[in-house]
């Protein structure tokens, strides 16, 4: 089952366009502010690729997530079976992993640079205030001072030199863990940040802590997909492995006590992260393909549903275990792919929906809101969700308050972080009583009719 365009962006690309899911910019576009610009007029539809970048010979794709059914597509799924393909994947790398393997040589070290100089890199700036050119899709792999398990996450990158960066770690990320460890020894931690990867690698990279805790290699959740031990490549200046697939190799190391300015960036929140000193990375090596391609992710529905997806697929694996009424997990837009859950119930007795509300905010802390429902709502659609809000939700006996809450620090409703987090129980009366029964009306075929307009 290899499937390569999950782990290739070239070979992704292609497989894009035979899917009639890519669109090509042939005009020159600028990367400062216009490709975004763009980008954001396509949110939702094709996947962009701008061919004619001005300064620079390098493509740059935008878009790879920002529409579930492309990426079904590519996952060869139904939409709706993306979070349980994801979930099951996480599942399989659990029980049955396959560990990446390290070669000298890939793709991604076919050229080595002469010189480092990230401002040869086509990367763009995208919304209007932002602080500069982001590097907002790479995958940044480090390993633990300790015992050294592999980590792979994603950081946002500002260029603020040819070999400088300024990155943001929230708290509780593992690179953030091993990083204060090494700078407690004031040593420098050495990653590599790798740049345009294929949609397995991406979805493997952000699985939270909660399903891929510290002493487990995520990496290797990419091999539940493709079925092949995941290839790295040696790095020529650091002691950790890039991915042998990716478009671009940066070797680097985060500078013990140092801190620089960062921000403002266009948040998942929809609204600007603030400027504030934060980690530095300086860039020693950049290796890449002979004909590369960047990736950039726009924040917004690109970044609700990559995040959205691969939270709700773990949180439903882990929930539907303790609370066997759940029946699927959605991450609402609405609520950024990240501070609202939408938990379907198949009620089996009185209560449970209050459970999975519980074990809903444990398995995501970043969650502020979860709304139950039953399994008669469509949890994509705001609308429907709405309804059972109206109709089923009681605020006397369905609310779940936990004030001073731990969440997630870039929503501007928390003080850092902390806040209260609120559940609400929209769902039926269990045994189900005819007042809450759905209207339904009879499946019809259409083409059995004939209209005229
Ligand atoms: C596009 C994108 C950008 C992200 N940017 C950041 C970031 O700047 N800082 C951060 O702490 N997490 C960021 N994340 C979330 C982490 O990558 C994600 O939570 C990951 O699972 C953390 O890995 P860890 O559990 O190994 O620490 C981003 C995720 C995505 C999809
Ligand atoms: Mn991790």
């Amino acid at each position: 089952m290899t499937r390569n365009y999950l782990t290739d962006l070239t070979a992704c690309i292609e497989q894009l366009s035979k899917n009639g899911d890519l669109v090509r910019v042939t005009s020159p576009v600028e990367l400062v502010h216009e490709l975004a610009g763009i980008a954001f007029k396509f949110e939702g539809k094709e996947v962009l690729l701008c061919e004619d970048v001005t300064g620079h010979e390098t493509s740059v794709l935008a878009g790879l997530y920002w529409n579930r059914a492309n990426l079904a597509r590519l996952f060869d799924c139904e939409e709706a079976q993306l979070p349980f393909v994801v979930a099951d994947a996480v599942q399989k790398w659990q029980t049955n992993p396959i560990e990446p393997i390290v070669v000298k040589n890939g793709p991604a070290n076919e050229v080595v640079e002469d010189e480092v100089d990230l401002y040869q890199l086509p990367i763009p700036t995208h919304a209007l205030d932002d602080g500069g050119p982001y590097i907002d899709a790479a995958i940044v792999i480090g390993k633990d001072p300790d015992s050294g398990v592999r980590n792979a996450s994603i950081y946002r990158a500002l260029v603020t030199g040819k070999d400088r960066l300024t990155v943001q770690l929230d708290a509780g990320r593992h690179i953030r863990d091993y990083y204060e460890r090494m700078e407690a020894r004031g040593k420098p931690l050495e990653v590599t940040i790798n740049c345009g990867v294929g949609p397995a690698i991406h979805v493997a990279s952000i699985v939270p802590a909660s399903a891929a805790t510290i002493d487990q290699d995520e990496l290797g959740i990419v091999s539940s997909f493709t079925g092949v031990p995941l290839q790295l490549i040696e790095s020529q200046t650091v002691g950790v492995e890039g991915l042998a697939d990716a478009q671009f190799i940066l070797e680097c190391e985060m500078l013990p006590e140092i801190r620089e300015p960062e921000g403002p960036f266009a948040e998942v929140t929809g609204y600007y992260a603030s400027r504030a000193d934060r980690w530095v990375v300086r860039v020693k090596k950049i290796t890449r393909r002979q004909n590369p391609v960047w990736q950039t992710i726009l924040s917004g529905k690109e970044v609700f549903n990559s995040v959205g997806l691969v939270g709700e697929a773990a949180v439903y694996r882990l929930v539907s275990r303790q609370v066997r009424d759940v029946t699927a997990v959605y991450f609402s837009h609405g609520g950024c792919g990240f501070y609202h859950a939408i938990v379907q119930i198949k009620k089996s007795m009185e209560g449970t929906a209050k459970n999975a509300i519980m074990a809903t905010f444990a398995a995501f802390p970043s969650l502020k809101m979860v709304t139950a429902v039953d399994d008669d709502v469509d949890i994509t659609n705001a609308e429907d969700v709405e309804w059972a809000m109206a109709t089923r939700f009681r605020p006397e006996t369905g609310l779940i308050q936990i004030p001073m809450a731990r969440g997630h620090e870039l929503n501007p409703s928390t003080d850092a972080g902390l806040g209260m987090k609120i559940g609400f129980d929209a769902t039926a009366p269990f045994p189900r009583t005819q007042r809450f029964e759905r209207v339904k009306m009879a499946e019809v075929d259409l083409s059995q009719f004939k209209f005229e307009r």
